[in-house]
């Protein structure tokens, strides 16, 4: 660290000048520096879903550009990934926190030969503070885990994350191993990603694409309300 890092005393920035300063600090991969600005915005008030949104996923937004055009590279990447990952274990147990009411069971991961894992995380995070229970396999899962876990777990919703235009087919191939089942109906099908849009959700037969995490939240729930007027009505 420069002398002239040393000078900057996060405290005593402004929110806006500490913000600015955050996206600063994860695009250099500094992990401390991250979890002190998260402790300092949740002190002077700020809602964790505030903190996580404008500060971290804002500030993840420029080190994905930059990572895009080939100003930064997978090292650095991987460092910024590290300190949002530090500022969000801060926020987790702030956003389960609200004490909601079991809303039903939802097994999540990124699938087969994809290791982005930030945009997960911060949907089973979002899920656990809306009342679900979240069951996350991890990263790289194959067909067969997905199929186990929903089954043993007794899960309602299945998840799923593909960040690479080579991965997100493999959604296709965990639905269609669900349809050979006969399992498919059983299960409300979600799945999010940067490269996916709503008509991609369609073509492989999921029941709904989810821009973000908080549109991941209101969707589960809406499935979920369906699921129980059907229950009620049968
Ligand atoms: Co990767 N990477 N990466 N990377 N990486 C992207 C995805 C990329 C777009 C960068 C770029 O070129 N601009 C590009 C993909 C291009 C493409 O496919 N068209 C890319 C590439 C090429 C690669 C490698 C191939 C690079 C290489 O090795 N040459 C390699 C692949 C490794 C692999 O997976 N096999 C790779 C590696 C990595 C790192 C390991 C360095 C690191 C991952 C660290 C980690 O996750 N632990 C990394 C990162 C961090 C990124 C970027 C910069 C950021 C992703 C991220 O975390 N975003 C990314 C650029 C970008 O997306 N702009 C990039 C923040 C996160 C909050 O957003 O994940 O979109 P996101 O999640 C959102 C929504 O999409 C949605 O909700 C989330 C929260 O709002 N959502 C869901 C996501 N999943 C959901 C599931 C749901 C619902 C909603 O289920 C219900």
């Amino acid at each position: 660290m420069s002398d002239e890092d040393d000078e900057i005393i996060l405290s005593e920035l402004d929110d806006e000048e500490l913000v600015q300063q955050m996206f600063d600090d994860l695009y250099d991969g500094l992990k401390e520096e991250i979890e002190e600005a998260v402790r300092i915005l949740l002190d002077r008030g700020w809602e964790p879903y505030r903190v996580l949104t404008e500060a971290l996923v804002g500030g993840m937004k420029i080190v994905g550009d930059d990572f895009r055009d080939g100003i930064l590279f997978v090292p650095e990447v991987l460092l910024a990934a590290n300190a949002m990952k530090g500022g969000m274990a801060i926020l987790k147990p702030l956003l389960a926190e609200t004490g909601a009411p079991r809303m039903g069971k939802m097994v999540i991961g990124t699938v087969k030969g994809d290791i982005h894992d930030i945009g997960k995380n911060l949907v089973s995070m979002m899920m656990e503070g809306a009342g679900f229970e979240v069951v996350d396999l991890g990263i790289n899962t194959a067909a067969e885990e997905y199929l186990e876990a929903l089954e043993a777990e007794e899960a309602d919703i299945l998840g799923m994350s593909a960040l690479l235009t080579t991965t997100m087919p493999y959604m296709k191939v965990v639905i269609d191993a669900m349809v050979e089942k006969g399992i498919r109906d059983d299960y409300t099908v979600l799945v999010g990603g940067a490269p996916l849009n709503e008509e991609f959700g369609k073509a492989i037969g999921a029941d709904a694409y989810c821009r973000d995490a908080a549109i991941a939240v209101e969707t589960a729930k809406d499935f979920m309300a369906r699921k129980h007027n059907q229950l009620a009505a049968g």
